[in-house]
């Protein structure tokens, strides 16, 4: 690690603090350009203690940057991971307020929920099946803020991989009844479809995202808790929204899962 813990905590607050006002920053690798992955992770670990210090409850996790070709772009082999809050979460067809946050983004994810926790190193896609519990549609709401999602990855890490707000629903079906590679969605926006994929656009398996997460939490000692809910990763690519925006997005077999943004 090349910052210590004083700029760790500062730089924590000061990224924590931009999501809660919905405020944006510029990139703090530019005023940190030696801080490593492992620091990075650190900021991220310092906002999530914030937050459970507060009352908070963790709900789950998140992979990012799940598709070959996005991780290509980024220079990267490995998706990112980021945390899920109790407050992240809307309702099935509620509202979600623009005003609390700067240019929301959303993703149609499968979201994942754990019968029994499952520990890396060493998780591969058959112990993730054999410890998921159910699928379901998920939407993910994403808010770098980062000044026009202009960032590099370890900021974006230590920004919680952007998350900010997250709906899931539909018609949840136990793993071992779907095809998760051929699984396709219709993502739509006041009711127009947007982005259409199927579950493979996911690491080639959705499962896969959920191993790495498992593997990348066991390197740090921890791991995913039965009951965790995890969104995956986009099927596509992120589309924009703003107040008065409708999203759906319909998953095969899966029913459909949307939000309002007010
Ligand atoms: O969930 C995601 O794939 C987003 C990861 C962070 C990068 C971004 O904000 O676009
Ligand atoms: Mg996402």
């Amino acid at each position: 690690m090349k910052l210590d813990q004083a700029t760790i905590a500062k730089l924590a607050a000061h990224l924590e603090n931009c999501e809660l006002e919905g405020q944006d920053t510029v990139k703090i690798t530019d005023a940190h350009p030696d801080m490593d992955w492992d620091d990075a992770y650190a900021i991220q670990d310092e906002i999530q203690r914030r937050k459970v210090a507060r009352g908070n409850k963790i709900v789950g996790w998140k992979a990012g940057l799940t598709s070959h070709a996005k991780m290509k772009q980024m220079g990267v082999e490995t998706p990112v991971f980021g945390f899920m809050a109790d407050y992240y979460a809307i309702p099935e067809g509620g509202e979600c307020k623009v005003s609390e946050l700067i240019h929301p983004k959303v993703e149609p994810e499968i979201a994942f929920v754990m019968k029994t926790a499952l520990k890396g190193p060493g998780c591969h896609i058959g112990s993730v099946l054999a410890a998921v519990d159910f699928v379901m549609a998920g939407i993910e709401v994403i808010d770098s803020r980062y000044r026009d999602f202009k960032f590099d990855l370890k900021s974006v890490i230590a920004d919680n991989t952007s998350a900010a707000r997250f709906v899931v629903g539909g018609q949840p079906r136990p793993v071992s009844e779907v095809d998760l590679r051929t699984l396709g969605i219709v993502f739509e926006k006041n009711g127009e479809p947007v982005a259409f994929g199927a579950g493979a656009a996911v690491l080639g398996h959705p499962a896969a995202a959920i191993a790495m997460l498992a593997n990348h939490l066991g390197e740090r000692g921890q791991k995913i808790p039965a009951g965790a809910l995890i969104l995956s990763g986009g099927i596509t690519e992120a589309v924009a929204v703003e107040a008065g925006d409708c999203v759906t997005l319909r998953m095969q077999g899966m029913g459909s899962v949307g939000m309002r943004f007010v």
